[in-house]
């Protein structure tokens, strides 16, 4: 291959938020797939919250990138070429890998993507780990049973907008915090979230909950964390369940602030608070993906991505999760299929 790649490296561990520094953008050869191997050309890279946690040195349940490493992340991609990996060329497969132009990766690594069924981008929003965290963190930790009512934090995110559908789907009164009155349309206008709060236009989030949750919550699936959490805390009925899923607002902090102290309010309702990680899930991903599919077929879920242009980019599209730039999946679209 004559053609070049470029890749991003870690350039440096971010001290509190990242930002374009925290990147460096190499020109490289189009590597060579070894024995097993295929080359990926890259079509679209995932961005994600996560990632923040492997820029720091310390462990935590994913691994600490070094300075210097490439970056990983979902990608989906078309082969290019294949050195007796089980792909062929024209292929479209995911995996996580590098984000680069090009890349290659043992047979193994790589998962098929059926364009016939779905967009290729979904199998990095509401087809793949950010959808399969909504279902298995809805329907088996925070459990939204008809009646209850079920709080989101991040609602117009990724998973949060998949969340919210799925407990509406089990028959509860749906309420989601996101941070602009465009998402706050889009989880009651498109989504048929029964309210949503935009959580930067209110210092009073617990009036806020009087208000969108009269009767209490019995279930809060939580990506925030932080004073949004506090304020549903106060407001958990008795046997409530959190998911407590990601908590983005404490991801760039240096010092973890101690806030309200609210574990006296799990005595009074015996409520049960569990992390999870969706990897626990994995022997039942196929399941998530096939009820995800048809939900989405049938038109029962929506989803909605918001696309980034161009691999030089994708720092920029990274970066902006923590603004709330995205509605929906952040994706950045890296080439187009040729196959
Ligand atoms: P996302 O919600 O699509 O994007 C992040 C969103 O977080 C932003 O759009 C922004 O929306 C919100 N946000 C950023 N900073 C915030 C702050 N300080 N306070 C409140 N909201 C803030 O991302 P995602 O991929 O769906 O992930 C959502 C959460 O789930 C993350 O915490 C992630 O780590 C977690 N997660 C966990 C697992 C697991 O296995 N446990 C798997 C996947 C994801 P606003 O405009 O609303 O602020
Ligand atoms: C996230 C994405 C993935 C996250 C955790 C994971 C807490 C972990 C997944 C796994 O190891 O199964 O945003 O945030």
């Amino acid at each position: 291959m004559s053609e070049t790649n470029r890749k991003f490296l870690l350039a440096k561990r971010p001290e509190g938020k990242p930002d374009r520094d925290t990147f460096d953008l190499v020109e490289a050869d189009v590597p060579d797939p070894g024995p097993g191997e295929a080359l990926v050309r890259t079509l679209y890279l995932s961005v994600d919250p996560y990632m923040r946690g492997r820029m720091d040195a310390g462990e935590s349940y994913a691994e600490p990138w070094s300075v210097g490493e490439p970056l990983k992340g979902g990608v989906v991609g078309e082969v290019v070429a294949s050195n007796g990996a089980d792909v062929e060329e024209g292929d479209v497969v995911t995996g996580n890998l590098e984000w680069a132009d090009y890349v290659t990766a043992p047979g193994t690594d790589l998962q098929p993507v059926n364009p016939d069924l779905a967009p290729i981008s979904t199998a990095l929003g509401v087809l793949g780990m950010p959808g399969r965290t909504a279902y298995f963190g809805t329907r088996e930790v925070a459990e939204p049973k008809a009646g209850d009512t079920f709080v989101v934090t991040g609602a117009a995110g990724a998973v949060g907008s998949v969340a919210g559908q799925i407990a509406k789907l089990s028959g509860a009164h749906v309420v989601g915090f996101a941070g602009s009155d465009e998402k706050v349309s889009f989880l009651e206008d498109d989504l048929g979230f029964d309210a949503g709060i935009n959580y930067k236009d209110t210092d009073d989030y617990r009036a806020a909950l009087d208000d969108a949750a009269p009767d209490g919550v019995d279930a809060y699936f939580d990506n925030v964390g932080g004073e949004i959490t506090d304020a549903v805390f106060s407001k958990l009925n008795v046997d409530a369940r959190v998911a407590v899923c990601g908590q983005i607002s404490l991801y760039n902090a240096q010092e973890m602030p101690t806030g309200p102290r609210k574990l006296p309010k799990l005595i009074e309702t015996r409520a049960r608070v569990q992390g999870f990680l969706v990897g626990d899930f994995a022997p039942r991903f196929g399941e998530a993906t096939r009820k995800l599919g048809g939900w989405v077929s049938s038109g029962e879920i929506e989803y909605r991505e918001t696309v980034t242009e161009g691999l030089e980019n994708a720092p920029d599209a990274f970066l902006g999760l923590f603004e709330g730039e995205n509605i929906g999946k952040q994706l950045v679209k890296v080439g187009e299929r040729e196959a």
